[in-house]
């Protein structure tokens, strides 16, 4: 576990940072990418990291929506790939990379909230076996009695439209 997380970190702060202003674009793709409709919580582009397959945690990242007009406290995270999720923050410690377990985020009413690589993230936990790329796989949000799901796709590097605007230091 303790090398798998290694792993992971280091490729996560590998990554190019990018800015979380995508709710532009994002607003352009949002009737087409709109997972469950089952209530106000939605979840749209969506994609899961295709690691090794020796590891057995990965990350998952997605858009989330507040489609109503009260805020709602997102609680927790499930996918039936692994034994346990949790959402994560990266946090940039002594030029080090860092994930820190959250156990909530508040999303306003209408907020978009975007997980992306060297941000947020949900963290699968126990894996079986990894994904493989091209392979689908369901990620749920849970608010209290609420659930919303999405199947979503497994991918090595996060899809270019989801990461619009670069920032270089
Ligand atoms: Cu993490």
């Amino acid at each position: 576990m303790k090398t798998g997380l290694q792993a992971f970190v280091i490729g996560v702060a590998s990554l190019v940072m990018t800015s979380a202003n995508v709710t532009a674009s994002l607003h352009e793709q949002h009737q087409a990418s709109h997972g469950s409709h089952a209530n106000d919580l939605h979840i749209m582009n969506g994609w899961v990291r295709a690691l090794p397959p020796t590891q057995r945690v990965t990350a998952a990242y997605l858009t989330l929506h507040n489609a109503s007009n009260q805020a709602i406290v997102i609680d927790g995270f499930s996918s039936p790939i692994a034994e346990s999720a949790e959402l994560h923050d990266s946090v940039l410690q002594d030029g080090q990379m860092r994930m820190v377990k959250q156990d909530t985020l508040i999303l306003a009413p209408d907020e978009h909230k975007t997980l992306q690589p060297a941000g947020l993230h949900v963290m699968l936990m126990g894996l079986e076996s990894m994904p493989k790329e091209g392979d689908q796989v369901e990620v749920c949000v849970k608010s209290g009695e609420l659930q919303s799901c999405k199947a979503v796709p497994v991918l090595k590097m996060a899809p270019m439209d989801a990461m619009p605007h670069h920032q270089h230091h």
